[in-house]
């Protein structure tokens, strides 16, 4: 495991000088590749199929370049309506159909307030990259999506029909997030078929 949140405020880079001061700081590597990808739905094409404007932004494996790319751009406050952030493991598309994805499902919180979003956002972040979950294989990432009537942070796992797993995974990140409210799990396969399919679990 990767200890993130303790070195963190002191690794932020604040300052481009902080960056030229150091130059021979050696990267402190993560566990995992991880890249953050863009959605924006705002305008979409008409007739465009979904995914068309999804794009892998950056791929890094550093905690410095986390900090650097979260502090400079992948901050939800950063995000129009109608748009998504989601950091997912380096090889493993946010779409259904990738393979590590097909069999899998969400959990997913809802957020009434900006700060609250944003906050969560970085707490799941962190939890995500210092490997934090005991199941970090089973999960395939997280997305924040900035919407008009509410918006939320959905974290993607693996194996949806494993109960147990899913379980233990809801019940850490609600852990993480410091939540009590009841958060719902639904499976890919069920939101393929209908739009606002029922969840199979809560927690
Ligand atoms: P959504 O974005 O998961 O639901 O899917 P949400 O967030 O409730 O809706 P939004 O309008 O607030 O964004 C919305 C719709 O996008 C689905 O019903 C699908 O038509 C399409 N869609 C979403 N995802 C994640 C996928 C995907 O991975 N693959 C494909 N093919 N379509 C998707």
């Amino acid at each position: 495991m990767v200890e993130v949140s303790g070195g963190a405020a002191t690794e932020q880079p604040s300052e481009t000088t902080e960056i030229q001061t150091q130059p021979q700081q050696q990267p402190n590597l993560l566990d995992n590749k991880w890249a953050f990808w863009f959605d924006n739905q705002a305008k979409p094409k008409s007739g465009a199929a979904w995914g068309s404007s999804l794009r892998k932004a950056f791929t890094f494996d550093s905690i410095q370049d986390f900090w650097c790319l979260y502090d400079h751009v992948f901050k939800p406050s950063r995000l129009p309506e109608k748009a998504d952030f989601h950091l997912f493991r380096a090889g493993v598309e946010p779409k259904w159909e990738d393979p590590a994805c097909a069999s899998g499902g969400k959990w997913t919180v809802i957020s009434s307030n900006k700060d609250g979003l944003e906050t969560m956002w970085l707490e799941t972040l962190m939890a995500l990259i210092g490997e934090q979950f005991e199941e970090a294989e089973e999960i395939c990432g997280v997305v924040v999506s900035v919407r008009q009537r509410q918006d939320k942070i959905a974290l993607w796992t693996r194996n949806a029909a494993n109960e147990a797993v899913q379980m233990s995974i809801g019940r850490k990140w609600k852990e993480i997030l410091d939540i009590t409210d009841k958060i719902s799990y639904s499976f890919h396969d069920d939101s393929k078929r209908e739009r606002s399919a029922k969840s199979r679990y809560a927690v």
